[in-house]
């Protein structure tokens, strides 16, 4: 910590700003460096990091990549460019939302007796202020009880991954199952492969596990977990960018606002971009050489197959990849023809009434794409996280494989592509530096259940899927099998009943957020624990809630990794001091171990700087910087390799050599048809052994979802709602930043003076409704109804509403939410039947105008919920649900 000059600003002596550098970023991977000053123990501010405050030039050489194209040149710089969420942080550490103390509901009593639980009342009855002897106490003597009647299995250790903010030793997510495995074990949540859905469901079986073993993004396995370089061939090589389904300027922004000076440095060498997306995205408004197609959401696939159509019938692609690269290619262009048993060719005209893009544009997108080198560019994809996300995942895949995907320039960007350089000293993906391994060891469980299959495991008492029960990182093999909950009897299975989150936000961010609501309003979860730093979402519904502190306040380490601008090692010491009674995950899991008399299995008897320690040895930093020059430096940038440029970029090794350099699919080939597919799942007629054009159907006739224009249902709902991230949160955190609540297209004020999450919607939509800006609006299905706020606007095409996900929860009663957050309607089935994702963006709803009569009966039936204190400059807060 330094400290700085006493002000002596107004002559009033001030006490010294002392600074700590910290890496803040709710992705949980570290961000770019920032400054953070505080005073007194407060935070002043919160600003960029001039890396040469610290190192010279010469010093910082090793470490710095550059892309060069004729002479324009693009280098991270000396500064670093945190991303506006963490210049903004002051907001959370000390917003109204912060959960100061531990906190019981107060119709909630210890013993499992379904009189004193009241579990109907989750989500509705009001915390009152317990002390942390309390808190203990109670979850001690539940965790006895809990296992001595069920076993330890019946404790679900809930967000064992998912991104949170960025910490180390002093993480969640973890700490509770690291406990409980000292006590017997525990039922694993695991997460599911939500940001790459229908890569991981469909282009896996194209392309084969891809990189990070199995996240379904393309690399061949001999590269390793890094495609290298991507970004620097498409620099180099590509001529147009493809966007489909793709907005860097939002996500890519998270952690680091390095890629929108990427974005700009593209538009400067002469890169063409062409946006196709429901939504005119910030990508699209913010650069110039664009080109923005609107597409109806979840229709990609078609737009995708007419492509394919075009670029067969006028004989555009790249047969002889095709004919040494790939196999099965004759089944999809038999389909693509009309010339298989279905006997549709797919046109542009045909894909017109299906996508919502006119014919001509399709034929022009194909002739460009076809006539320019081409990437692709999105950080995940919106286009594979809504039902059936496996078809366009894999249609995707097809045209990247049809025009020689490897070669110069034929890239796909992704998350993992920004790690531009190649740093010696970097353990694979991760951060060069990071002590969370240490401390949080995931152990395997017997018994696991698939984030997506908790609610119905609560409510039907056992559930059956496909694939993994581990993180999302297997082989594709591992998809054909099968797996249970509860498990055999006999290895210890058994249901849950106490539920423990270090990760509260599923409603909001996984599938089914209402089912979800149900089914913890239920007898079967006796207890329910959550850890949180602010009171929201699930937290909402728990009978008990820890404070838990912010990265700011926590005496840790941070290992920088993905999306920032270099990846670092800091150390990063309490920067201001605790809010209220938290406590780090890390130190909760230490208090209840100490209860059983295992601390030290925890901690391992080690203090915070012995801990640093301990993680600098374990890292490769020492090979390069020693401890006591990184403890005064308080920060470091592992050199690039010397030799990284003869790295080959992204799947160039297997353009090159395929027989050198196969992928891990069954025939080390693209498959355009998996064998491995129909072999495996020959009635699955969602997901064939082939991408095609699945509109789905009644689930009286085997379908999962029907959520398309071209079904029943939507007769009732007749709006496909996109639902991204959103540009001023991550995910579900910071929606309650004072300083981006007052921008406008952040919320929208209603007449009764709520901020509601903004609702994008087309004029002609609107019209056709009665919706006016400004107006109220209640978006619904038959799964329940949000309140959102009008932004009408020729942004989004008509037929489709945009909202972005995440805002938080703020119950009316049970399937009715003030608040809008769209995964509450979001459909409750998985992605389709043999794969246990969610499809939380292009399903099908209503819009309509909350008319005064309609509100003001709610008003009259809930009068709670609506009395509940509101700041419109944070939104509900810890006052809101805190008896005094
Ligand atoms: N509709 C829709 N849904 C989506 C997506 C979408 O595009 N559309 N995207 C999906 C994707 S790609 C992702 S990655 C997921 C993200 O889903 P999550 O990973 O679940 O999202 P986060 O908002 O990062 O959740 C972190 C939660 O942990 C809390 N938290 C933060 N730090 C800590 C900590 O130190 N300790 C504890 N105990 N809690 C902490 C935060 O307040 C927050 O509640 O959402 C998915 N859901
Ligand atoms: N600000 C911010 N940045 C983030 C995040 C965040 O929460 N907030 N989350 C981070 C994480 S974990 C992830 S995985 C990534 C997600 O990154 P992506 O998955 O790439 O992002 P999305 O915003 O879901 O989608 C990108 C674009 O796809 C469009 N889209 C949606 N549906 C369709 C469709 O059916 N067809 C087509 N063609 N386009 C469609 C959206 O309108 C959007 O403009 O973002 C990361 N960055
Ligand atoms: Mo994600």
């Amino acid at each position: 910590m330094k400290e700085g000059k006493a002000g002596t600003a107004s002559g009033v002596r001030q006490k010294p700003e002392t600074t700590t550098v910290q890496s803040i970023a709710c992705g949980g991977t570290g961000g770019d460096l920032t400054a953070v000053d505080a005073r007194d123990g407060k935070i002043v501010r919160i600003r960029p990091v001039n890396y040469l405050d610290t190192y010279t030039e010469e010093e910082l050489a090793p470490s710095m990549w550059k892309i060069q194209v004729g002479d324009e040149v693009f280098t991270p710089g000396y500064k670093s460019a945190p991303n506006y969420f963490a210049l903004a942080y002051k907001n959370r550490v000390y917003s109204k939302n912060r959960v100061m103390h531990p906190l019981k509901r107060i119709d909630w009593e210890p013993g499992g007796d379904p009189a004193k639980i009241n579990a109907k009342n989750r989500g509705k009855s009001k915390f009152e202020r317990i002390s942390w002897d309390e808190a203990l106490d109670i979850i001690e003597s539940e965790l006895r009880r809990v296992i001595d009647k069920y076993g330890p299995y019946t404790v679900l250790c809930i967000g064992e991954d998912g991104h949170r903010e960025s910490k180390d030793l002093h993480a969640g997510g973890g700490m509770h199952a690291t406990l409980m495995s000292k006590l017997g074990g525990y039922t694993r949540e695991t997460r599911t492969p939500d940001s790459v859905e229908g890569w991981y469901w469909g282009a896996k079986h194209f392309w084969g596990s891809g990189c990070n073993k199995g996240l379904g993004m393309p690399a061949p396995p001999q590269t390793g977990y890094n495609p290298w370089h991507v970004l620097k061939d498409i620099s180099e090589n590509s001529e147009l960018i493809a966007f489909a389904a793709g907005d860097w300027e939002l996500t890519q922004n998270y952690a680091s606002q390095m890629w929108s000076r990427l974005l700009k440095f593209w538009e400067k060498i002469g890169k063409e971009f062409v946006v196709v997306d429901p939504f005119c995205n910030y990508t699209a408004v913010c650069h110039d050489t664009i080109k923005w197609i609107p597409i109806l959401p979840n229709t990609d696939a078609a737009l995708d197959f007419a492509v394919m159509y075009v670029w067969i019938t006028e004989d555009l692609y790249d047969k002889e990849y095709i004919a040494t690269h790939s196999v099965g290619f004759d089944k999809v262009k038999a389909y693509v023809l009309g010339e298989d048993e279905e006997g549709i060719p797919k046109t542009p005209a045909w894909a017109a009434e299906r996508c919502g893009v006119p014919e001509w544009t399709i034929k022009a997108y194909a002739r460009n794409r076809a006539n320019k080198v081409t990437a692709s560019v999105h950080f995940s994809s919106g286009a594979i996280k809504g039902p059936y996300s496996h078809e366009p995942g894999r249609t995707h895949a097809y045209l990247l494989g049809m025009q020689g995907f490897g070669g110069p320039g034929v890239q796909q960007a992704f998350m993992n592509a920004s790690l531009i350089g190649k740093e010696t000293i970097a353990r694979s993906t991760s951060a060069p530096f990071t002590s969370t391994t240490q401390s949080r060891m995931f152990y395997p469980s017997v018994q696991s259940l698939p984030r997506t299959m908790v609610a119905r495991a609560l409510q039907e008492g056992q559930v059956t899927w496909w694939g993994s029960p581990c993180i999302v990182y297997v082989d594709t093999t591992e998809q054909f099998q099968e797996f249970n909950y509860p498990a055999p009897a006999d290895q210890g299975g058994s249901k849950i009943h106490l539920l423990w989150s270090e990760k509260p936000c599923n409603m909001s961010c996984w599938d089914g957020g209402f089912n979800y609501q149900d089914a913890i309003r239920s007898d079967e979860v006796e207890c329910f624990i959550t850890n949180h730093q602010w009171l929201e979402n699930d937290s909402l519904f728990a009978d008990l809630v820890l404070p838990v502190t912010t990265c700011i306040e926590d005496d840790d380490t941070v290992g920088a990794s993905m999306v920032v601008s270099m990846r670092s090692a800091a150390l990063t010491p309490s920067g201001c001091d605790r809010v209220g009674e938290s406590f780090s995950d890390f130190e909760i899991a230490c208090k209840i171990a100490e209860r059983f008399g295992l601390r030290d299995e925890i901690d391992m008897g080690m203090s915070y700087a012995e801990w640093h320690k301990y993680g600098f040895d374990q890292s490769r930093l020492g090979e390069e910087i020693s401890w006591e020059d990184f403890q005064k430096r308080g920060y470091y940038f592992p050199h690039q390799d010397p030799d990284a440029d003869s790295v080959l970029p992204g799947m160039r090794g297997f353009y090159e050599d395929p027989e050198s350099w196969p992928l891990d699919t069954p025939s080390g080939k693209l498959e355009f048809w998996s064998d491995a597919l129909a072999e495996n799942f020959p009635d699955d007629f969602e997901r064939t052994p082939m991408a095609r054009w699945i509109t789905g159907g009644p689930k009286s006739d085997g379908w999962y979802h029907d959520e398309s224009l071209w079904g029943e249902r939507c007769h009732d709902y007749p709006l496909l709602l996109v639902a991204n991230p959103a540009r001023f949160r991550v995910h579900v955190q910071g929606d309650d930043i004072k300083w981006f609540r007052e921008i406008e297209t952040c919320k929208v004020k209603g007449k009764d003076g709520y901020l509601y999450e903004p609702i994008w919607i087309n004029p002609d939509d609107a019209e056709a409704r009665g919706i006016e800006a400004g107006d109220i609006v209640k978006v619904y299905n038959d799964r329940g109804t949000i309140l959102t706020g009008a932004r009408i606007s020729e942004r989004v095409i008509p037929g489709s509403v945009m909202v972005h996900k995440g805002s938080r929860v703020d119950p009316i009663a049970p399937h009715l939410d003030r608040g809008g957050s769209t995964n509450l309607i979001s459909p409750t089935d998985q992605v389709s039947k043999h794969c246990k994702g969610f499809a939380v963006s292009g399903y099908l709803v209503e819009a309509a105008k909350v008319e005064d009569a309609e509100m003001n009966q709610w008003k009259t039936e809930y009068p709670d919920a609506f009395a509940r204190d509101y700041d419109p400059a944070i939104g509900i807060n810890y006052r809101s649900w805190v008896e005094d």
